[in-house]
């Protein structure tokens, strides 16, 4: 907080403004700064009151650079979203994420939220419950991004202390769309709640957190990250039986049904 400003965090930059999840938080997280930095590839629209729009390929350095210069947080959801070929994910989602990460090391950025992703341990049974000290088990080259991109915030902690939080995201869109999203569901309420407690927690350090809704099952036991917290208010319960009636019977054989990834665990190849 500086003497001029009460926020935590004056300046506040969102990657990945342009995307289902950006533009959910945009609205909501011009709220909670002087000045919301938004960035993407795609289209922006205007800057608002208390808004700069500045476009930016992750990929390119000297760009993403710019784009830190006097942050002081950030939500890091820019990137490809789903199993994609390897040369692609490289771009957008590891060299980007080193880009973030150094561009923030130069310009003194004190915290990050990090958008990774369930699929970090999509290998995992969807009959086990684990927990985010457990190994990763990346069910693509999407996951593998996201575990690089946890294991890249894990290092600018321990060598230059910039915090980070992992989200590990379960499924987060306005309804769960099948069976499965009963358990990996998060409401976009309950995402803010999350990325605002990844926000305003004291110390974070290095944390890996889940993002998931108060679901009735669920397969992530969030007890490692309670200092983080997160208490999620919205339920997957109201959608079960539209989600049972869509999809009345499942094949137990199928590894969509038997991996905590779901479909993304057969993806490809490209
Ligand atoms: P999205 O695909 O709708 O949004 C991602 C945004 O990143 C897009 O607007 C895209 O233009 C931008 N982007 C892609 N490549 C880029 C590049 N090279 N340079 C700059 N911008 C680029 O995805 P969504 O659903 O909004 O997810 C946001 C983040 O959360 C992503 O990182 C995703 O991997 C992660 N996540 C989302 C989940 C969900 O359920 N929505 C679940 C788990 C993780
Ligand atoms: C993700 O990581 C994807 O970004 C999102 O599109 C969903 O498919 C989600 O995981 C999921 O596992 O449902």
């Amino acid at each position: 907080m500086t003497a001029t400003s009460t926020h935590m965090y004056p300046r506040l930059l969102l990657t990945g403004a342009a995307g289902g999840l950006g533009r959910a938080l945009r609205p909501r997280l011009t709220k909670r700064c002087d000045v919301l930095r938004v960035s993407d590839l795609g289209n922006l629209g205007d800057a608002g009151p208390g808004e700069e729009v500045m476009p930016a390929p992750l990929q390119d350095r000297p760009a993403v650079f710019k784009l830190l210069e006097g942050v002081d947080a950030v939500i890091h959801l820019g990137g490809i979203s789903t199993e994609q070929p390897f040369d692609d994910i490289v771009q957008a989602n590891i060299i980007g994420a080193y880009n973030l990460y150094e561009g923030a090391r130069l310009h003194g950025t004190r915290r990050i939220v990090f958008a990774s992703s369930n699929h970090v341990t999509g290998f995992y049974r969807q009959d086990e419950v684990i927990d985010a000290t457990m190994p990763v088990r990346p069910d693509g080259y999407y996951g593998i991004s996201k575990a690089f991109g946890e294991n890249l915030a894990r290092f600018y902690f321990d060598r230059y202390g910039i915090e980070t939080v992992c989200l590990r995201i379960g499924s987060s869109f306005p309804a769960p769309k099948d069976r499965r999203m009963l358990a990996t569901w998060m409401s976009y309420d309950d995402l803010e709640r999350l990325v605002v407690a990844s926000l305003s927690s004291p110390v974070v350090g290095y944390s890996v957190i889940y993002g998931m809704s108060d679901n009735p099952h669920v397969w992530w036991d969030n007890t490692p990250a309670k200092h983080i917290g997160y208490r999620p208010q919205d339920s997957s319960e109201p959608f079960r039986a539209a989600a049972e009636a869509k999809q009345p019977t499942l094949d137990l054989k199928d590894p969509a049904v038997i991996y905590q990834g779901g479909g993304f665990v057969k993806a490809g190849p490209f």
